[in-house]
């Protein structure tokens, strides 16, 4: 089942049709056995035909948060940890990422408020005082006020290598900045949690051109989903939920740096892709 914030409401998908919900995202979001709930409503409720439906999606689509914050993990995979030992050689930080791999602690941080989110379609931001910036490709969790994982979405952690490389304490300053997170398509909620052979892929294009692409599996997370949550939810309480992105999978090569106009396409599969366009916050050119 997929959950659509899209700029009329809230559009759902099961088994081939389409229904629009008469609800608020966060309430709707945040109910206990969401799964459950959204399997009654289609029941109830009179679809809509696949023309009303492309037009909606072909719309704009909102990314799929209300006003949860979101949050991240780091340093999961260990493609992410070699990528930050390299990045941080010079400053002497290169084994803050080693020992966080190893802990029983994870590393989680802030990202974002809602409304530094972009969704699918939408532009995210590359900072002007960062030379070296990438995407992060991140299965991201939605998880109730109760603790419990209730949906999946794609997420990207939009990062400043150059910025973080310099010091590791200037983590805050590399990833949080405006729209550096996005979020979409959609909420894929799911009665199951997502299979571990679910591949992650990233597109990125210059010019129309390939300039990136690699895919792995979930399954090389070194962490559970579970585990993560628990860290998260130990001494914060979250009202309608949590996004808690979950660390990065690929990394592309050094000598690569994203530029205003790439586009990068993030695919998860059973949730779909979040394609955004890179550039610079007119604001602050
Ligand atoms: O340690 C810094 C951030 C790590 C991160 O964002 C990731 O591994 O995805
Ligand atoms: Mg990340």
């Amino acid at each position: 089942m997929k959950l659509y914030k899209i700029a009329k409401g809230i559009l759902l998908e099961h088994n081939n049709s389409a229904y629009i919900i008469d609800d608020e995202w966060d309430s709707l979001i945040n109910r206990d056995d969401l799964a459950g709930y959204l399997q009654l409503i289609s029941a109830d409720t009179t679809p809509i035909s696949a023309e009303v439906k492309n037009e909606h999606l072909n719309g704009k689509i909102l990314p799929p948060i209300g006003s949860q914050e979101v949050w991240a993990a780091g340093v999961t995979y260990l493609k992410s940890r070699d990528a930050r030992m390299e990045e941080s050689e010079s400053s002497g930080g290169a084994t803050l990422y080693d020992k966080v791999y190893d802990a029983p602690r994870p590393e989680l941080f802030f990202k974002a408020i809602a409304q530094r989110v972009a969704g699918t379609g939408a532009e995210v931001y590359i900072r002007k005082d960062s030379e070296w910036n990438v995407p992060e490709p991140e299965l991201t969790l939605f998880i109730n006020s109760k603790g419990n994982i209730q949906g999946y979405t794609i997420g990207n952690d939009m990062s400043s290598r150059s910025i973080e490389g310099e010091n590791a304490l200037y983590l805050p300053q590399a990833k949080i900045y405006e729209k550096s997170a996005a979020l979409g398509p959609c909420l894929l909620v799911a009665t199951e949690p997502i299979a571990g052979e679910s591949a992650i892929k990233m597109l990125i294009k210059r010019n129309g051109e390939i300039a990136y692409q690699d895919a792995t599996t979930i399954s090389r997370m070194k962490r559970l989903l579970t585990e993560l949550t628990c860290y998260l939810y130990s001494e914060c309480d979250f009202p309608v939920g949590a996004f808690l992105m979950t660390g990065t999978c690929l990394v592309p090569p050094p000598t690569f740096t994203l530029q205003p106009g790439d586009v990068v396409e993030i695919t998860i599969d059973g949730i779909g892709t979040l394609v955004n366009t890179i550039a610079l916050n007119p604001k602050h050119k």
